[in-house]
């Protein structure tokens, strides 16, 4: 039997590309110099879309795919997916959530740690000599005992609250609602109080339209000179020119970024700052995390291709 065609939007890992290729036709949107063309010579006999979190599949490649059954997405956050234009002709749609819960909230935790001691600069200190020749970094601030707001207690906030507590902070969290499963710390309802309670805020929240720059600029100013802003989530959580505009004016103490508008481009502004810690968006970014994502978007597929109940659906 011919092998299903797929469309593959983004590079995978070499691990994940090799079952890819032996199990379907697949066509590599990524390498394509005209994409269009792809679309045009391939696109009806495309069954499936393999993509990324980031990347998703917008309406004009569903629409070029008229006979597109399903959409794997690598990534928990499927928000770059036009879910619109799939629930209209029937699409299923899987994503990898839990395999990347703890990776996601480890990395938020290490970017306050970093950020708040000062560890870059302080690496820097040791390089270029300044500890011989200046002496003693710089003081930073302290870490452990003081108050964090977690923004979306999901999969991923609950385990950044988890491991906050290993720091005997004081934890508070918004949401949509309260959490049952949450009953040791405080709910408030919302962000902008949330936001004035807290020297951490971070922001765990699944990007939908509706949670769309949800911290703005009133949640900036309102954590304030001393605060420290942290987002594993996704870039437009968050009104990025406000977020500058308080960085650059003092009216928000520093940010830890691991995602950014129009990514992988950055806004320039972001570094002149020496009041942020700017990551990759690869808080997945290990090599146990990224296996198991791959290895559920290639289960979503085979499981759609035989029949089976999909293992993770979105829709
Ligand atoms: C990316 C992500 O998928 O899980 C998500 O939603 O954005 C990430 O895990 C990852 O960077 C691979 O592209």
């Amino acid at each position: 039997m011919d092998k299903p065609s797929i469309l593959q939007i983004g590079p995978y890992p070499q691990w994940d590309q090799e079952p890819l290729d032996a199990a379907f036709q697949v066509h590599r949107y990524f390498e394509a110099d005209d994409k269009a063309k792809l679309l045009a010579d391939v696109g009806s006999s495309i069954r499936a879309i393999a993509t990324r979190g980031e990347l998703g599949a917008n309406r004009a490649m569903i629409e070029a795919c008229p006979n597109l059954e399903v959409i794997s997405v690598y990534g928990v956050g499927f928000d770059a997916v036009d879910l619109q234009a799939c629930r209209e002709r029937g699409i299923r749609v899987t994503n990898t959530p839990d395999v990347l819960t703890n990776d996601v909230a480890d990395l938020g935790i290490a970017m306050m740690l970093c950020l708040s001691r000062g560890m870059i600069g302080a690496e820097t200190w040791v390089r270029d000599g300044s500890w011989a020749q200046k002496g003693l970094y710089p003081l930073k601030r302290r870490v452990w005992g003081r108050h964090a707001g977690v923004l979306g207690l999901g999969r991923i906030g609950f385990e950044v609250a988890k491991r906050l507590k290993g720091f005997d902070m004081q934890i508070a969290y918004s949401d949509v609602e309260a959490k049952p499963y949450a009953s040791d710390m405080t709910f408030v309802a919302d962000p902008v109080e949330l936001a004035k309670q807290s020297d951490f805020l971070f922001v765990t929240l699944a990007a939908s339209a509706a949670t769309r720059h949800i911290v703005g600029r009133k949640v900036i100013e309102a954590l304030g000179p001393e605060g420290m802003l942290i987002n594993i989530s996704r870039a437009s959580n968050i009104d990025e020119e406000a977020l500058l505009d308080a960085l650059e004016a003092g009216k928000l103490g520093s940010a830890a970024l691991d995602v950014f508008e129009g990514e992988p481009k950055l806004n320039p502004r972001f570094l002149a700052l020496n009041n942020v810690l700017l990551q990759p968006h690869h808080s997945s970014g290990t090599v146990e995390t990224r296996k198991a994502m791959g290895q559920l978007v290639r289960d979503n597929l085979a499981a759609h291709f035989a029949g089976q109940a999909l293992p993770t659906p979105v829709l």
